[in-house]
């Protein structure tokens, strides 16, 4: 690993461009090419592949497994990123992780593997049963597993079990898992959302009625300003650089705030582009990068609402022109003036602590939005992943109301959700809150009484693992136990559970901590050809603009052995419960497009012909109220809130506390690990760092390339402790330190969460560093 990973640490929080040494390179470009052929080199995966990567993103081809960021309907010749072209072989190994395997190794002994080597075995190949007395994982037939799971499941109480869901599986499946949850007695539906954008589901509903973002495509074409939060672009959402390049392209200004000067925003090589690849040229992003301090948000916004209302009265008083939209705050919103009081008692001086930025900066960037006809606001986990993360959201939605950039062409609130299908998911039915659902539809359509109780989320499932209330818990995809806060504890608990089911792709963490009856269960990927005695099936995901896409797999599936997850979860679910003539499970197995009519018969309005609708170019919307200016909220208006806060933090700044903020690196998908190179960001070969400022290693008594130990500083008594960090050198804001996830999730308390929505607060983790 090199000492500055490029970068110059010269022991300065600096905010503006002209001080800094960055990364040399760009998003995209020529590295984005190296990392794709090295995956290549490692999964050497089935040639087909190649032709499944050119249909990749495009109309009537497969819809990539990797971000959830919009698929234009005019593609590019390859309209896929290097991390979707990773995501892609990854299902594409040639590996196999097969009963041999499994015989070969205790799961004892593979608990001491790494997540990286776990997954590097490949694809699962069998459906396989948990054996204590031998330790091992053993082939069982699907008939064995389905019985044996449905028995279970019959002997308990339903309200004892969690059906959780990663947010990969299609609107199908999705639609299915939680009618089979409903219809067998339970509303616990936790889903990775539960920790990722539930703060906006909870947040945006809230203050606009609308539980998701409002903005579409072509809003990208006419916007004059975005403002962007906490999401690392270049990475995460890589194909969202086309639409921020074109846009800058035609003056459109894009301001960031973000404790890392992440490449993607600051430079972008379009790797469709000869003249950016074969010429030193790339595009600026960012004409404003603004380093906030981890949970400064609530502060710069609420700095930058301050700015505009004082230029607004000046406006008004010399000019009699407003910088506002009047007419908007008048008509459709309420709690203005709250708000403008709020901003006005607010200091400068406070504004600048707990933002971390200079007043200088934060007018500046609220001069380019007041100059910016239409604005679009985009975030991600550097927003949602706070304890405060609503009122980070409520604060930005305050800001975007000032100009009336809600509800109209080229404006908008765009979150940039993370799995392929999370929105998806709760669109048909995913959600442990049953007044989201439309349980009456449910039991006219299905002849049942669904359960009309509140259900868990991921924070309360785990709260009643921990406790022994919950005896089963049953996994569509993901990673949870390693995914989740409080690792230790959760691991230990996970063991006295009566049964824990797995449906994967690959062999991770999550299906070596078992329950006393444990199913590994192996399923189709998205690429590879489902099918069914009707013929091939497609399924469907929504993506973060609301639009439904189609996608159909092509290549011959990793084992003659593997079920869809569709067959898997109606196979389960007829096991499970008494025979209903409205529930036809076997029919629905075999044709996809009759669980699309069902979808539609639920929801009418979004999804309107939909099985005629599945290929449509760019997929087709499904409509969002707060875009039409229908406020769906206890106010009927879009609510202007004041802060409870400026800071984010769920607790005070203290001597020896840092917040660190878990992140992704540039070779992850969540907790699967593809490689050791955080490119964009220059770190390279290891994953056990902590990013630290240089003033700050100094000022700690620490030394570049120690290893130390972090521990939770949460004020609970409780020891949570994470070793063998190597403290690296990086331009962070003081205070702030960085680290990756996974391995640092035991550092996490279950409790610390978003008020709101509980979605845990994984970017604000008070910690001290142990040398
Ligand atoms: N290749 C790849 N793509 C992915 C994923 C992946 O792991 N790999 N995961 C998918 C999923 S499920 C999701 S949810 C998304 C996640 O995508 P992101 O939302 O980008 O999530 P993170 O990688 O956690 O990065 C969070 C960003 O927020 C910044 N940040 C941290 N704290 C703060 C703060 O207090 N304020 C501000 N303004 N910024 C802050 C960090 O510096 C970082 O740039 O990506 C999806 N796409
Ligand atoms: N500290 C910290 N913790 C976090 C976060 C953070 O930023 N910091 N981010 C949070 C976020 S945003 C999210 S979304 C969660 C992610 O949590 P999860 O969604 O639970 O985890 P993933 O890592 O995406 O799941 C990876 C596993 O999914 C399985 N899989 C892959 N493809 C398929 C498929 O097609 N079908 C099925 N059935 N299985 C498949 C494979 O077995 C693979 O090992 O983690 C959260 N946890
Ligand atoms: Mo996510």
């Amino acid at each position: 690993m090199s000492a500055d990973h490029g970068r110059k640490p010269e022991g300065k929080h600096v905010t503006d461009e002209s001080e800094t040494v960055h990364y040399s390179g760009s998003a995209g470009g020529w590295g984005s090419m190296r990392g794709m052929v090295e995956t290549f080199a490692r999964e050497r995966p089935r040639p087909a592949v190649l032709d499944t990567l050119r249909r990749q993103n495009k109309p009537g081809g497969f819809m990539c497994v990797s971000c959830a960021w919009g698929k234009p309907a005019k593609p590019h010749s390859f309209e896929f990123c290097e991390n979707g072209a990773k995501a892609t072989l990854w299902e594409n190994t040639t590996k196999r992780c097969t009963p041999e395997f499994f015989a070969r190794h205790t799961i004892t002994e593979l608990k001491q593997w790494r997540d990286y080597d776990l997954e590097q075995e490949g694809r699962l190949t069998h459906p396989m049963r948990y054996d204590p007395a031998s330790d091992r994982y053993v082939e069982c037939s699907w008939d064995e597993a389905f019985t044996a799971i449905g028995a279970e499941l019959k002997a308990l109480d339903p309200k004892s079990t969690v059906f959780y869901a990663s947010g990969r599986a299609s609107l199908e499946t999705s639609y299915l898992w939680a009618l089979y949850a409903r219809m067998y007695g339970h509303n616990n539906l936790p889903d990775s959302s539960n920790m990722c954008h539930e703060t906006t589901s909870v947040g945006l509903k809230k203050v606009i009625g609308s539980p998701v973002g409002t903005c579409v495509l072509d809003d990208f074409e006419l916007c004059d300003a975005i403002f962007f939060f906490g999401h690392n672009t270049g990475t995460n959402a890589p194909r969202l650089l086309h639409p921020l390049q074109e846009a800058v392209k035609r003056g459109c200004k894009i301001v960031t705030f973000n404790p890392i000067r992440e490449t993607g925003l600051e430079r972008f090589k379009n790797p469709q582009s000869p003249v950016e690849m074969l010429t030193p040229k790339h595009t600026d992003i960012s004409s404003l990068y603004l380093q906030v301090k981890t949970g400064g948000d609530i502060a710069a916004i609420t700095g930058m609402v301050k700015h505009v209302l004082a230029v607004e009265e000046r406006s008004w008083r010399e000019e009699k022109r407003h910088i506002l939209d009047v007419d908007f705050i008048a008509q459709h919103t309420a709690g203005f003036e709250a708000v403008k009081e709020h901003a006005d008692a607010l200091s400068w001086d406070e504004i600048e602590r707990e933002s971390g930025l200079a007043r200088a900066d934060i007018e500046q960037a609220a001069d380019v939005y007041i100059a910016a006809p239409r604005t679009i606001f985009m975030y991600g986990m550097g927003l949602t992943q706070h304890v405060h993360g609503f009122e980070n959201l409520a604060t930005l939605v305050n800001f975007a109301l000032l100009k009336g950039n809600i509800g109209r062409d080229g404006a908008g609130v765009s979150p940039i959700r993370g799995h392929s299908n999370v929105q998806g998911q709760r669109t048909v039915g995913i959600s442990e809150k049953p007044e989201l659902v439309p349980l009456d539809k449910f039991a006219e359509q299905f002849g049942f009484e669904p359960p009309r109780d509140e259900g868990m989320n991921t924070v309360a499932a785990c709260e009643k693992i921990l406790s022994g209330e919950v005896k089963a818990f049953l996994s569509l995809g993901g990673n949870f136990v390693r995914a989740i806060p409080e690792t230790e504890k959760m691991e230990a608990a996970w063991t006295r559970m009566r049964l824990t089911v797995q449906i994967a792709t690959k062999l991770n963490r999550s299906h070596l901590i078992n329950g006393e009856v444990a199913y590994l269960l192996p399923c189709l990927g998205r690429s590879e050809q489902d099918m069914q005695v009707t013929g091939a099936q497609a399924v469907t995901m929504e993506d973060s603009l609301s639009c439904i896409h189609g996608s159909l797999g092509n290549i011959t599936p990793a084992s003659e052995h593997l079920k869809s997850e569709m067959a898997i979860v109606c196979g389960l679910a007829k096991a499970t419960l008494p025979p209903n003539p409205k529930a036809k499970w076997d029919d629905w197995t075999a044709d996809y497009g009759i669980v699309r009519d069902l979808i539609e018969e639920t929801y009418p309005e979004q999804f309107r012909d939909f099985n005629a609708r599945v290929f449509t170019p760019g997929g087709f919307y499904r409509g969002n109220s707060a875009r039409e200016r229908i406020w769906k909220t206890e106010s009927g208006k879009a609510d202007f809130t004041v802060p409870k806060t400026l800071s984010a933090m769920g607790v005070g700044d203290a001597p020896g506390r840092w917040r660190l903020m878990t992140l992704r690196s540039n070779d992850q998908f969540n907790t699967t690990i593809y490689g050791f190179s955080d490119r964009l960001r220059g770190i390279e070969g290891t994953r056990d760092v902590v990013l630290m400022n240089p003033e700050d290693i100094a000022a700690a008594g620490l030394a570049e390339g120690q290893t130390v130990t972090l521990a939770s500083d949460a004020e609970d008594g409780e020891t949570r402790q994470v070793g063998g960090l190597v403290i690296t050198p990086y331009l962070l804001p003081r205070g702030c330190i960085g680290a990756y996830y996974p391995e640092t999730n035991p550092l996490m308390p279950l409790w610390y969460h978003d008020e709101e929505s509980k979605t845990p607060a994984a970017k604000g983790v008070p910690v001290r560093i142990i040398a």
